[in-house]
């Protein structure tokens, strides 16, 4: 591991939140997050789902040593002191069948209320129970727009019936643009969802992940927290030891280079 960054005392967090790593898949940045673990300790660490792919795993199996070494510190962290709380995910929703056990010292949960040392609570889970609601809802609004691309595709035939017909020119550039505004509306109705589950629940703020997008932002009032993933941009959440809440994006602090580490 490059860089200019040395310490020799991990910096202590009252709390890490780190979720999505996707252990078992080769997307998987799992020397980024050794690297990491290494460098970050916290009383409390939250494993906010989708750390081991079971589901990637179950068609093909993918486990290198590094992948290994990432669960293995996980405990010895969790074996030194740390509370390790594993909030299962979509990805390794097998685990939910064991909500309330413990494997050693990391507790199961479904989810949890977190309060900050400034005494806000928050509520975390994993949040894909809430992308349901949400993709469905856009399946919906955007039915018509895929209806239209797949009639596009058929064959010539229907391309020369457009022309008789009347039809214009469909433009790529268009429809492409479309959907990445399409996709911008998704990680903006999943945020304004998961931050209305939190109102419900009369908590001051939520932390999930499952959307590979870190954020801490204020959604009608309530703190909406995601705290990112290690498949794209290697990011946790700490909390401070003052319950000042902050994303750390790890490739970033460390200057690495994506392509520079094999993963
Ligand atoms: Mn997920």
């Amino acid at each position: 591991m490059h860089g200019s960054f040395k310490t020799h005392m991990p910096k202590k967090y009252r709390t890490i939140f780190i979720s999505d790593v996707h252990l078992g898949t080769r997307g998987c940045k799992a020397h980024f997050l050794l690297d990491f673990l290494k460098h970050n300790d916290a009383d409390k660490i939250y494993l906010v789902g989708d750390i081991v792919d079971a589901w990637r795993l179950k068609r093909s199996w993918y486990w290198p040593q590094s992948h290994n070494d990432v669960v293995q510190t996980v405990l010895r962290k969790a074996n030194k002191g740390a509370k390790v709380i594993y909030v299962p995910g979509n990805h390794d929703e097998l685990l939910r069948d064991y909500i309330g056990h413990s494997f050693g010292k990391v507790e199961l949960v479904r989810e949890a209320i977190h309060e900050t040392a400034d005494g806000r609570r928050l509520l975390v889970l994993h949040g894909d129970k809430f992308d349901a609601i949400v993709r469905h809802a856009h399946q919906l609004a955007h039915l018509g727009d895929w209806a239209y691309t797949m009639a596009l595709g058929l064959n010539t035939w229907l391309n020369i019936a457009r022309r008789r017909l009347g039809f214009g020119y469909w433009s790529l550039s268009a429809y492409l643009k479309n959907k990445v505004k399409n996709a911008v509306k998704y990680i903006d109705s999943f945020e304004l969802t998961v931050a209305e589950e939190a109102r419900r629940r009369d908590v001051d703020g939520v932390i999930c992940g499952h959307i590979h997008k870190a954020e801490i932002r204020e959604v009608n009032g309530i703190l909406y927290c995601n705290d990112g993933d290690w498949v794209e941009s290697c990011t946790a959440m700490v909390e401070h030891m003052d319950g000042r809440l902050e994303i750390i994006n790890w490739a970033e602090v460390r200057n690495l280079d994506f392509l520079s580490v094999a993963a």
